[in-house]
């Protein structure tokens, strides 16, 4: 039994221009894309269902989030609108740490239901792929238990979830003294145990002067790639710690934020092929002045990705297309980039070669929107423009 959606315009995001279709239609059956092209050459079909004129492009991919946390930080907010820094608030205990605390004392249940309402908001967004990073646990039970809530996002919810364990976050209480005792937890029992219940897809780290250093991450990483699971980091966000470099080497699916990247560490992302994840909600609630270079970066060739970062602390944002609308505006990004980096680029920063544009054979994974131009998917700021979503061609619910 196959579907041909019609009376639409499509961005396929698989050619020049958007891969602009204009009056195309689209033939859906068993949750993938088996035809497209323009309207007066579709095929026979068993159905057919109107669009009415709207727009559709690949779903959105929202490739970096933390959005399985307990609590919030806005009084932490409130405190760096009064003058302190995102770094002196985390060296006295609170910032991650804070979460930690709220984390580490919610039930699984309390992480599922919290993180359902943002993973919901994101995907009235048109995000029908989402990645959730734990990080917020830091030791074995409880870094399991955040990657469980993701799985169950997954199952439980009409979007793809894909976890990725972020346990070198930041150093654990317990270990403050000892960073590295905790780095050998992290790969001699805790990589190994996720692994073996393949809990995660993937292993990110923090490299930073509040988190960790490179000779730890690359302890990590060869952990991680060990028990066969790919690698990606926050890299260069604060400052220049050599964190794209290090991701290069590593072959890593992205590289994230890489506000300070150097010249060098650009050029490697480049030939290592990793995908550079533009992050504009953190830049923006840090009140950052230094843009990740995004001109090196197009120089260069690296692709470009986009997502929310949606955290308690830097990023509450849980809109992905507002992240469009950010990257565009703070960034400088084209629409065209913005879009490419919410479904194209953004599925291989995941890793993903099944979605992100629309092409047959691909998941029928498709936004549609109540637009005139996909620009204006960039354009508008607060505008509720998602007129459908399609996950593996099933309605999904936004509600
Ligand atoms: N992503 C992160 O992991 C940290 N910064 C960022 O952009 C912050 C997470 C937090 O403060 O809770
Ligand atoms: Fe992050």
């Amino acid at each position: 039994m196959n579907l041909a959606l019609i009376d639409l315009n499509m961005a396929t995001m698989a050619g020049p221009d958007y891969g602009v279709v204009d009056d195309g239609a689209i033939v859906v059956e068993g949750g993938i894309i088996r035809w497209l092209g323009p309207r007066a050459d579709l095929p026979g079909v068993d159905e057919t269902r109107s669009l009415g004129g709207r727009w559709v492009t690949p779903a959105l991919i929202d490739c970096h989030t933390h959005l399985v946390f307990a609590g919030d930080r806005a009084a932490e907010f409130e405190q760096r609108l009064r003058g302190a820094s995102y770094e002196d608030i985390a060296r006295a205990g609170g910032g991650i740490l804070s979460t930690v605390r709220a984390t580490r004392a919610a039930s699984t249940d309390e992480l599922f239901e919290s993180g359902l309402l943002r993973l919901t908001a994101l995907a009235a967004s048109g995000a029908a792929t989402v990645e959730v990073k734990s990080g917020y646990g830091l030791d074995i039970d409880n870094e399991l238990k955040m990657l469980e809530v993701a799985r169950r996002l997954d199952a439980e919810s009409d979007i793809s979830v894909i976890a990725t364990l972020l346990a070198a976050h930041t150093v654990p209480p317990e270990y403050k003294s000892d960073p590295d005792a905790y780095i050998e937890l992290v790969c001699n029992e805790l990589i190994p145990a996720v692994a073996s219940r393949k809990l995660a897809d993937a292993v990110d780290a923090y490299c930073e002067d509040i988190a960790f250093t490179a000779a730890q991450v690359a302890r990590v990483f060869a952990a991680a790639q060990a028990h066969g699971l790919p690698v990606k980091l926050h890299a260069d966000q604060l400052t220049d710690g050599g964190g794209a470099g290090l991701a290069a080497e590593f072959s890593a699916l992205s590289a994230d934020h890489l506000e300070y990247a150097s010249t060098d560490g650009i050029a490697a992302l480049a030939d290592a092929g990793t995908v550079a994840v533009l992050l504009p909600g953190a830049y923006l609630t840090l009140n950052e002045s230094q843009r990740p270079p995004v001109e090196a970066m197009r120089a260069n060739g690296v692709a470009m990705a986009l997502a929310t970062d949606c955290n308690p602390g830097t990023s509450p944002l849980t809109s992905i297309r507002e992240a469009m609308a950010l990257g565009s505006r703070l960034f400088n990004l084209t629409p065209e980039e913005c879009l490419a980096g919410t479904t194209r680029e953004a599925a291989r920063a995941l890793g993903l070669d099944d979605r992100g544009t629309i092409e047959s054979g691909m998941r029928a994974d498709l936004a549609v929107w109540d637009i005139g131009h996909p620009n204006e998917l960039c354009y508008w700021l607060g505008r509720q423009s998602l007129a459908g979503l399609f996950v593996a061609g099933r309605n999904a619910s936004l509600a």
